[in-house]
């Protein structure tokens, strides 16, 4: 097969790979639809993004930049488009941000040429990650990513630090850079900007950390406020909206995902809790929700977990890992989830704004205890059993 007979291969490959249309799975608990496909993976990256076309520089059409993985994506709705933008892993491990568009949300995600080019202000960061995309009421739309930078003070190879950089836009193409978040905290990762003016200032959700992997004190999903976000400062406490709890979802460490959604019953939040194993540290999905007048004050907190990773999902770079950072609720109701699947390829989940409220306000939440939660499991049995009877 000559050169140009494997372009035309791989790009028919990908072709159908991209038109392919995705359908909704039989799976069901009544509260979001899984799709069948994930809608984004390493195979969607264009493959002008990785092979060198000119066959006298390449004659093998051999794969020169080859990427890794497709996962945490931010989510917006922007000229009737659903957008994504992911986070992309190349083979050298480092991550850097694309966008990938769609008309329904749910396929036909296509990446545009080029992958975004973030202004290069941070001499030390090493890689970036994660980011949460949210419209905010001052116009912009703010990407918020983890910067990471190698700390150089430690001996320990491995030794880095987290912390939220700030970027905007009004096409995600042409983006600003803000200087990154300081807070007391040593170290941030999944910080999300609020899409509202609170008490006149800028709102963040963070998640304080003592130190690169572990939380520490950090005690979980904090709140604070912000006066000027060109010189982005979190002037008040962090205060802890959802808390880590022992023995629950969120034990070992909790942060905020998709940017919290407004509804009339309150800001709802999609966020992802972590808990240790024996195999590692396993990554689900979470929601609670927060005062419509004050975003900090937690009011409803629906038990466990909301998403986990399932049957292929669990299986990837970082097994065992279900997170998001990126939801769209469209005009007419519709909720799409973007969640990735063990730091390798994106899935969407699809809910309606109606539905995921009455999960969020009458799921009961966690009694925190066995005793409990087997009487509170009993408690729904007999009332069923009673409503069958009379049946
Ligand atoms: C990785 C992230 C991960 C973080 C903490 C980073 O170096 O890129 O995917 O969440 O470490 O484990
Ligand atoms: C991190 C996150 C994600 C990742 C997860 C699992 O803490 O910020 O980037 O999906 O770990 O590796």
């Amino acid at each position: 097969m000559n050169f140009q007979e494997k372009y035309e291969r791989e790009t028919a490959k990908q072709e159908a790979l991209l038109t392919r249309k995705n359908e909704k799975t039989d799976d069901y608990n009544g509260i979001y639809d899984r799709y069948k496909y994930p809608v984004l993976t390493a195979a969607h990256a264009p493959i002008l993004w990785r092979y060198d076309l000119n066959p006298e520089t390449n004659p093998n059409f051999m794969e020169r930049l080859g990427i890794n993985a497709v996962m945490n994506s931010g989510a917006i709705e922007l000229d009737g488009k659903i957008c994504l933008v992911a986070r992309v892993e190349g083979n050298d491990r480092k991550s850097f941000f694309a966008v990938a568009e769609s008309e329904n949300g749910v396929d036909n995600f296509r990446f545009r040429d080029y992958p975004i080019m973030l202004p290069d202000t941070e001499p030390n960061e090493t890689n970036v990650y994660d980011m949460r995309l949210t419209k905010h009421e001052d116009g912009w739309i703010y990407g918020v990513f983890c910067s990471e930078s190698k700390d150089t003070s430690s001996n320990d190879l491995s030794a880095a630090f987290a912390q939220a950089g700030i970027v905007r836009t009004k096409d995600l193409t042409n983006w600003e850079r803000l200087p990154n978040l300081k807070s007391k905290s040593p170290q941030q990762r999944n910080v999300v900007l609020h899409p509202e003016f609170v008490d006149g200032k800028y709102a963040f959700y963070t998640r304080p950390q003592d130190d690169f992997i572990s939380t520490g004190s950090g005690g979980g999903i904090c709140f604070g406020l912000c006066e000027d976000i060109t010189n982005p400062v979190i002037c008040t406490e962090e205060k802890v909206i959802s808390p880590r709890l022992y023995h629950t979802i969120t034990e070992v460490k909790n942060g905020a995902g998709a940017v919290p959604i407004k509804t009339e019953k309150g800001w709802i939040h999609i966020a992802h809790g972590v808990r240790n194993t024996a195999a590692g540290l396993r990554y689900v999905i979470y929601v609670f929700a927060t005062d419509l007048n004050d975003p900090s004050k937690l009011i409803a907190s629906p038990s466990g977990l909301f998403i986990a990773p399932q049957g292929e999902e669990r299986v990837g770079d970082v097994s065992n890992v279900a997170f998001t950072n990126g939801a769209v609720v469209r005009d007419n109701g519709q909720v799409l989830i973007y969640y990735a699947s063990s730091d390798t390829r994106v899935h969407v989940a699809e809910t309606t704004l109606e539905k995921l409220i009455d999960y969020t306000f009458n799921t009961p939440s966690d009694p925190l205890r066995s005793a409990d939660c087997v009487k509170q499991r009993c408690e729904l049995i007999s009332k069923n059993l009673e409503y069958l009877s009379k049946k």
